[in-house]
């Protein structure tokens, strides 16, 4: 179960220089949120939700963080504003998204916070680097790790290691 613990982000970018929003972002974590003590490789990963976009650098990181999970999502909303959001609509381009995947085995549904994160399991996207971090860790919801999430997952985009976790 002791695997099973922790605070795992997702951290996206799919416009701009990518490495370096991702970088700068990881700077920003570590600054106001707290330490990364894990970073998977970046990915690069084909747009899911909708394709006529350019693909997406994707990584997971695990932090060692005090705040409670709506204090965390806050202070990851003002690293997103200060990276530069752009919002073009769901599931569209943008410099950087960051999205609490899970808070060690928390359940959280209302209208600011859905914890685990509710598409994880439909995502190879954010499926692939979790294996590589944590491939044990159990989903609350599903009773089910990482591993076997992927395994079940009926995502078909391709998702590539660019080899470098950037710390
Ligand atoms: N994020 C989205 C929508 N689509 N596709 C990929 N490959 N990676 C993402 O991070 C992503 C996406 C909305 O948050
Ligand atoms: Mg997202
Ligand atoms: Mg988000």
């Amino acid at each position: 179960m002791k695997s099973s613990i922790g605070i795992y982000l997702l951290l996206g970018s799919n416009l701009g220089d990518r490495l370096q929003v991702l970088a700068d972002t990881q700077k920003e974590i570590e600054k106001t949120v707290g330490a990364i003590t894990k970073a998977s490789n970046v990915y690069e990963t084909e747009p899911w939700g909708v394709s006529n976009q350019p693909s997406f650098y994707n990584q997971v990181v695990k932090i060692d963080s005090e705040l409670s999970p709506h204090k965390l999502l806050n202070s990851i909303q003002l690293i997103e504003y200060k990276i530069g959001k752009i919002k073009l609509g769901k599931w569209r381009e943008r410099l950087i998204d960051i999205d609490i995947l899970y808070y060690d085995q928390l359940l959280i549904d209302d209208e600011e916070l859905t914890l685990p994160h509710p598409e994880i399991q439909n995502r190879r996207f954010t499926l692939v680097p979790m294996c590589e971090l944590n491939p044990d860790f159990i989903h609350p919801v599903f009773n089910k790790s990482q591993v076997e999430l992927l395994a079940n997952c009926p995502d078909e985009l391709k998702v590539w290691s660019l080899d470098t976790t950037l710390i």
